[in-house]
């Protein structure tokens, strides 16, 4: 039985993460750790509260005691733990420092310690920069833009040094934008179908000509798993799901599948600093032998259904009772 130490598992992708590891393999642990910051979620795990292969604890990856109390019992780390929305980083970018760097080393450091077999960073496409034709391979240089994505390249080059300097067995993914069950609806796509449901207006950025390449959730959480049993180790991957979609292009495809109006698309003041496009080469993960297996369209169609039929999920977090409601639920606080 092989322990897993997921960071960062009660958010969207992390959450999803756990679940499909459960589900895959029967000789896996998943042990998570999550600070459940307003984005960490037990709801998300609701299905898993009785697994016994499934540990949940609460606690901060920056905590040094506690990281240095679990990582002896732990054979992989991976760290999806991270302030994660790039417009709260742009409000606030003090937490994004203190997890998405500190946190990172401290991980590091314990799992230097303990002599851990695979240490994964899940980091992502932002860490490039925009590119306005073409793509970006794994070799390309960094030039993170907002307070998010710099914290992300400062992760993702802290985790790479303990390859290069301690031998540490770090493998870094770097992803393009998720979408599907259990995404925070703050987020383009479930802030936009929760919205349409309920007919609010889409709060659509600029001119709504940036672009995103869009991968189902689930093939991410495959090529994690594809990459730590087959790539190498002290290298990046890039993943992506070969999706470029303009932010107006997804808008319209939500509105029409929920036949709701297009007088909901309202144009808003642009996000600073707002990356353009971004594109990634994934041509190294496809010589190893990875490719995504979901249909966009019908991933998104899957998405949209999934919110429409879990209204109890998103309904409370995005009304300002939920966090009384989160204390009650769980005993915590938050
Ligand atoms: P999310 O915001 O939904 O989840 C983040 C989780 O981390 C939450 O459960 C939160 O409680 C937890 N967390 C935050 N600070 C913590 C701390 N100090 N200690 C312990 N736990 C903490 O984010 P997500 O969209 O699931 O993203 C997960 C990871 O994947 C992040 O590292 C992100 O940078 C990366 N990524 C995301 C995308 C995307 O499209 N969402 C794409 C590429 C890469
Ligand atoms: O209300 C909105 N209106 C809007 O036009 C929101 C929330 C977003 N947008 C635009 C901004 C972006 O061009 O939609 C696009 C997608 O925005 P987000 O969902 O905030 O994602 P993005 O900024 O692209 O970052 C995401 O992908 C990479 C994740 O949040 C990151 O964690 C990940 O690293």
């Amino acid at each position: 039985m092989k322990t897993f130490l997921v960071t960062g598992g009660a958010g969207f992708i992390g959450s999803n993460y756990v679940r499909y590891m459960l589900n895959k393999h029967k000789d896996v642990r998943m042990v998570n750790l999550d600070k459940l910051t307003y984005a960490g979620n037990l709801d998300n795990l609701k299905d898993l509260k009785n697994n016994s292969r499934y540990k949940f604890i609460k606690g901060d990856i920056c905590n040094e005691v506690l990281v240095n109390e679990i990582m002896p019992e732990v054979d992989v780390v991976v760290n999806f733990a991270a302030e994660s929305h790039v417009d709260r980083s742009i409000g606030a970018p003090a937490d994004f420092i203190k997890t998405d760097v500190f946190g990172t080393f401290v991980l590091l450091e314990a799992a230097r310690r303990n002599n851990i077999e695979r240490f994964i960073q899940i980091s992502t496409d932002e860490v490039y920069g925009s590119i306005e034709n073409g793509a970006f391979t794994e070799t390309d240089p960094m030039m993170p833009s907002s307070p998010y994505s710099a914290s992300k390249a400062g992760a993702d080059r802290l985790a790479y040094s303990y390859f290069v300097t301690y031998d540490l067995p770090v493998q870094i993914t770097r992803c393009s934008n998720n979408f599907g069950p259990y995404h925070y609806p703050e987020k383009l796509i479930p802030l936009f179908v929760t919205n349409a449901i309920e007919d609010k207006p889409l709060p659509i950025y600029g001119d709504g000509k940036n672009v995103r390449d869009w991968i189902y959730v689930e093939d991410h959480c495959e090529a994690i798993d594809f990459i730590s049993s087959h790539g190498k180790l002290g290298e990046v991957y890039n993943i992506g799901g070969d999706n470029e979609k303009t932010n107006l292009e997804i808008t319209e495809y939500i509105l029409k599948k929920l036949e709701k109006p297009k007088s909901l698309m309202t144009f808003v003041k642009d996000r600073l600093g707002h990356d353009r496009r971004y594109a990634l080469d994934c041509s190294k993960l496809h010589k190893l032998g990875w490719k995504p297996k979901f249909d966009f369209d019908e991933a998104l169609d899957k998405t949209i259904k999934w919110y429409i039929e879990n209204r109890w999920w998103w309904e409370k977090l995005k009304s300002g009772e939920y966090l009384e409601y989160y204390k009650k639920q769980y005993n915590l606080n938050p």
